[in-house]
């Protein structure tokens, strides 16, 4: 059996002060985001993880969305330098809640990488091009990972903040994407599914073991995963997306099977 842990973080008061790149700027309702975000922890326990919740921190509006902070693999964990410089203060707590769990590696200056734009698919790990992340930081994280056995393929991106918002992991061999922002032949043999077109934000999606996290907003897209037989648990989360964030944005995953004995 694996252990799932979760890594979180509250809601930052400031959300609504945060980095917007696609997106017009709209009141969000603080509280319901807490309850949003309250929720999808919750989900996250449902399917079996162990929630690791960071405090919010008042002056980082941005920092709920933890994924961006670093990319986490079984052998180690990678720490990025986000694009936008309002987020970089978020690294060093996220590397304190890594550091029981992983040997850390960290992405530097003047390379720049959020994990939102990581796409790991088996030993591959799909790298976004974006306003967020460079070529450098792609090189930089090939000669870090590549001992360990993976591949590093940069995947260019447009009209979108992360290559994770144009497509996710949906099954082992399965990704879900929106073909307007990234193009669907970038992943190999991995069977595509697409996002219904009414739905552009609906291409991120969390995969946690035989399930997935998907947002309440974008009901034909669940019931094409569905009809692929996948497991769709969903989740308000409208005041995140607000912020520019999705699901996979708002936890780090790490993942590690479970030691004899331990059962
Ligand atoms: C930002 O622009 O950095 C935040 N407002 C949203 C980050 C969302 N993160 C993600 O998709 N991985």
């Amino acid at each position: 059996m694996t252990m799932r842990l979760a890594i979180t973080r509250g809601v930052s008061p400031a959300l609504a002060r945060g980095e917007l790149t696609h997106l017009a700027r709209q009141p969000i309702d603080l509280d319901l985001a807490r309850e949003q975000h309250g929720g999808y922890e919750a989900l996250l326990a449902s399917l079996g993880c162990t929630i690791v919740r960071l405090p919010a921190e008042p002056d980082l509006p941005d920092s709920v969305f933890v994924e961006d902070a670093a990319v986490v693999l079984d052998e180690i964990a990678v720490l990025a330098r986000p694009g936008a410089a309002s987020r970089r203060e978020e690294v060093d707590s996220i590397a304190r809640a890594l550091a029981p769990h992983r040997t850390l590696a960290r992405i530097e200056g003047p390379a720049t990488l959020d994990g939102g734009d990581v796409l790991r698919m088996g030993r591959t790990l799909y790298v976004g091009l974006s306003t967020r992340t460079n070529e450098r930081a792609a090189q930089q994280l090939r000669g870090i990972v590549g001992p360990f056995g993976y591949r590093v393929e940069t995947v260019p991106i447009a009209r979108c903040l992360h290559l994770k918002s144009a497509v996710s992991q949906v099954a082992a061999e399965t990704v879900l994407l929106n073909p307007a922002w990234v193009d669907p032949r970038s992943f190999g043999r991995a069977e595509r599914i697409e996002i219904d077109p009414s739905e552009p934000f609906a291409a991120n999606a969390l995969r946690v073991g035989d399930s997935i996290i998907f947002p309440e907003a974008s009901p034909q897209t669940r019931r094409r995963l569905e009809e692929h037989a996948l497991r769709v648990a969903t989740v308000d989360v409208t005041e995140l997306a607000k912020a520019e964030g999705g699901v996979t944005c708002c936890t780090l995953l790490l993942e590690s099977p479970e030691t004899a004995g331990n059962s």
